[in-house]
């Protein structure tokens, strides 16, 4: 298949984009993330790889330049497939394959996969999206990318700075002919505003709620992006920005954004000190959200993924009745989900959980067997499917007089609702406005909604060892299979506790092994979490400092 028309792929490889970096690169949870300086050649070729995905499967594809929480010498790139999903798993090892080979290796490597795959179509003109986040480093990896799609004939098209999840709703868009929404910036502002503004009606507050949230951008694109938002909303949600200095500053992630408040459960840095008032933030590619808040002694209170998920579940659960269409719902969650948060939604609210490995994809995954999908992971990233025989049960039900004029009331807002949701992917700016579209309807203030449960104390901890894979596990990571006998010890320790939860998993994007604890007891919680720290120490081969328990 490597005929003349292909030789500006290698010559480009050896002349502009050759393998600077001797290691090899994983494509991982979230793709490749690493060195800013390091991923020229990368970004090639994976350019190259789009462009394959794109004539394997005759639909549009995405490249997103970014790596969303990490600091700014960072950057990463990840595939978008045609549903506006992630790559598919199988794919992951292509595009692993694709960053290691050799310069001279690329050639073959290419047709290997064309053969494969038993791509035919190699002069078909491709459209590849790209898009990027705002660190001073993306615009030039993103000319590498687009000088891998032109590599091979295929049809960049750039759409310039934006967030992730809107670079996964553009694909969508493109492969469903407009029907999931306008492809463009101004259609997803549209297509999400107009439904919100629909559901919240004229009377902007209710109850204990009130229309005015403060908003953390992170100093990135979800900061850059609200403006326009906030344009569309027309006064219906007050968003206050903070964090919104955007090139060059430096300050990306630093001490704000989504990630940072929830791994250091603290209040970030350059927000105002407003005692009760609803607080969020999203991180660097506005993929994640959490909210928090503080109360009149200045104490911290988050509202993380968990919150968010059983709000969402809950207040879809209600409606789904109200509506009187036999629909399964489920809610999906990883190991880190808070036990509490989970005996709220099995006990209290009774809709079933599913829990399953760390990663977007797994959870994206597990919902998609639902009629309607809720998955969050506790880090604030997150969305609801509905499944297309909901949406024509909805359609159907809508125009069918046997339903009551409540139910059929139900069934609109429903309707209404789902286009409020971007569904390829979690996304900060859509879950901001389905959780403030939740609290108005019940008319609920921060502490209202916190009042659902009580979180378990819980700690994270991480260990390093020489080598992470020797941790395997099973049963979506509760359960440690190797080294032999780590789980074992892991019981004994746990059953010392009242509530006591813990597990241990290698990192997908560190070399580390994680530690998850919780007890009911802060003290006790982190004891736990050490003693499970220091066993992983013992048996995984932990090399520096021991950990310490703390007495
Ligand atoms: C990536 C994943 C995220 C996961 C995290 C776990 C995507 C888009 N992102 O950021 O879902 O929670 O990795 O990191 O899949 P860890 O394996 O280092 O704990
Ligand atoms: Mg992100």
């Amino acid at each position: 298949m490597a005929n003349n028309s292909y030789r500006t792929v290698y010559a480009f490889a050896r002349e502009m984009y050759p393998k600077t970096v001797k290691t090899d690169i994983q494509y991982g949870t979230a793709g490749f993330r690493t060195r800013a300086v390091d991923l020229e050649y990368v970004m090639y070729r994976m350019g190259l790889l789009a462009v394959l995905r794109a004539r394997y499967k005759k639909a549009v594809i995405g490249v997103m330049i970014t790596a969303s929480h990490n600091p700014e010498p960072d950057n990463g790139v990840k595939l978008v497939d045609p549903h506006g999903e992630m790559l598919e798993q199988s794919w992951e090892a292509w595009a692993t394959k694709f960053a290691n080979v050799a310069d001279n290796k690329l050639e073959d490597t290419i047709n290997e996969l064309i053969k494969e795959y038993n791509i035919t179509n190699m002069n078909d003109r491709v459209e590849i999206l790209v898009g990027k986040d705002t660190r001073p480093s993306s615009p030039h990896l993103a000319k590498s990318v687009v000088d891998g799609v032109l590599a091979l004939s295929g049809k960049p098209i750039d759409f310039g700075i934006v967030t992730t999840p809107q670079l996964h709703y553009f694909v969508k868009c493109r492969n469903t002919r407009g029907a999931y929404g306008l492809p463009t910036e101004d259609g997803y502002y549209k297509k999400l505003t107009t439904a919100f503004k629909n559901i919240r009606g004229s009377n902007f507050t209710n109850g204990n709620y009130t229309n005015r949230v403060i908003y953390d951008g992170a100093n990135g694109v979800g900061a850059k992006k609200v403006k326009f938002l906030k344009e569309a909303l027309q006064g219906s949600l007050i968003i206050d920005m903070y964090n919104d200095e955007i090139i060059g500053s430096g300050k990306l992630n630093y001490l704000c954004g989504a990630d940072f408040v929830k791994s250091q459960q603290k209040f970030p840095t350059g927000l105002p000190v407003e005692s009760n008032a609803r607080c969020c933030s999203v991180d660097g590619d506005a993929d994640r959200i959490v909210y928090y808040y503080l109360d009149e002694n200045n104490k911290f209170h988050l509202m993380d993924g968990d919150r968010i998920a059983t709000l969402v579940a809950g207040y879809l659960q209600e409606i789904v009745q109200q509506t009187g269409i036999d629909l399964n719902m489920g809610l999906v969650q990883t190991a880190y989900a808070n036990g509490a948060s989970t005996e709220y939604i099995t006990e209290k609210l009774k809709v079933p959980v599913a829990c399953v490995p760390t990663g977007v994809k797994h959870l994206h995954h597990k919902a998609l067997t639902f009629d309607i999908g809720v998955y969050f992971e506790a880090n604030g990233h997150g969305t609801v499917i509905f499944s297309q025989e909901t949406k024509n049960k909805l359609k159907e039900a809508a125009k069918n007089n046997s339903y009551s004029e409540e139910q059929r009331k139900a069934i609109e807002k429903l309707q209404i609702l789902i286009d409020v949701i971007n569904e390829t992917v979690g996304d900060a700016i859509s879950d901001m406005l389905l959780v403030e579209t939740i609290l108005h309807a019940k008319g609920w203030n921060v502490t209202d909604w916190e009042a659902c449960y009580t979180d378990l104390p819980n700690r994270l901890m991480k260990v390093t060892v020489k080598d992470r894979r020797v941790i395997k596990t099973k049963d979506a990571e509760r359960i440690c299979v190797t080294p032999e006998g780590l789980q074992k010890e892991i019981n004994t320790l746990v059953s010392k506790y009242s509530k006591g939860r813990a597990f241990v998993r290698p990192s997908g994007t560190e070399d580390i092994v994680r530690i998850y604890a919780e007890a009911s007891t802060r003290k006790e919680t982190d004891k736990l979490a050490a003693e499970v720290a220091l066993k992983v120490f013992e048996l995984a081969g932990g090399t520096g400092n021991a950990p310490e328990i703390p007495q």
